[in-house]
């Protein structure tokens, strides 16, 4: 079964060897606009990653794809055939240099922005510099959000699971939004997948989170961190609405709760008025 050494048709190992990489090449590009992907980000902090990992995602998958390109054809393409020995080769400084110092650029170039990127997420503005402070209280097995500035909270006691209706962070669009996440007795994990970024409730501590919403709109959120049976019933909801809705909706619960005092002036208990600005 040896090869005419003069023959032109490739072998039937290369042929395979051939096929598999056009195989792999197809799935990996495949994959990299499809299951890869990210949720469409509607947060300014939620684009800034989404546009990080891109070409993350892309070298990633580049360097897998090569790698695993170049172990397929070498083990068609050199699997022994008969009893003598290959050449045999010592180390080659261009190869080691190369395989050595194009890691390095690809890492520097990938860090530098990926710091910066983690500092801006890591330094959220202070309650001042917010325009909306909301409390992300996890319980087992609900979230519950308070506004400390109009007393408003939601969804303050254990929900009716038989009728369950996740509850509404509600925010509004284009204004920087802080929520303090904290739990009141195991760790849960604050998440709306559309934001890209998650973070934990733990409980004595509060975790500081902060987003900038750009696309009015109801998204999913739920419990990212497993919390005991009802763990999957942990569900909300991220409304970001335009902030004129935003404040009729703030006014509206207010009353409902009984924060306000009806006549449509501003209350004691302080916090946003009905023009948006914030009373200290
Ligand atoms: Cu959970």
């Amino acid at each position: 079964m040896t090869q005419p050494p003069a023959n032109r048709r490739p072998s039937n190992s290369m042929v395979i060897a051939g096929i598999l990489i056009l195989i792999l090449a197809i799935v990996t590009v495949y994959s990299a606009f499809t299951v890869f992907q990210l949720p469409d980000p509607v947060t300014e902090q939620g684009e800034r990653i989404n546009t990080f990992y891109q070409p993350v995602m892309v070298i990633s998958f580049a360097v897998f794809l090569l790698v695993t390109s170049a172990l397929i054809f070498a083990v068609f393409r050199y699997q022994r055939r008969g009893p003598e020995i290959p050449e045999q080769i010592h180390g080659s400084s261009v190869l080691e240099m190369a395989w050595t110092i194009i890691p390095i650029i690809i890492l520097v170039a990938l860090f530098v922005p990926a710091v910066a990127l983690v500092i801006d997420l890591k330094t959220p503005p202070s309650e001042d510099e917010a325009d909306i402070v909301v409390e992300a209280v996890g319980h087992q097995w609900w979230w519950e959000f308070i506004y400390p500035d109009s007393g408003v909270r939601i969804q303050s006691t254990p929900p009716n699971y038989d009728e369950f209706d996740p509850p509404a962070l509600v925010v509004p669009v284009g204004q920087t939004v802080l929520v303090k996440v904290r739990s009141t007795d195991v760790i849960h994990s604050f998440y709306a997948p559309q934001t890209l970024y998650k973070i934990q409730a733990v409980p004595g501590n509060v975790n500081l989170l902060h987003f900038t919403v750009t696309k009015a709109g109801v998204y999913h959120g739920q419990c990212y961190q497993f919390c005991g049976l009802r763990h999957s019933d942990m569900l909300f909801v991220l409304d970001a609405r335009d902030p004129a809705d935003y404040e009729r909706w703030l006014q509206q619960t207010r009353q409902a709760q009984g924060l306000d005092d009806g006549a449509g002036t501003e209350i004691a208990v302080g916090g946003v008025s009905r023009d948006g600005t914030k009373a200290e």
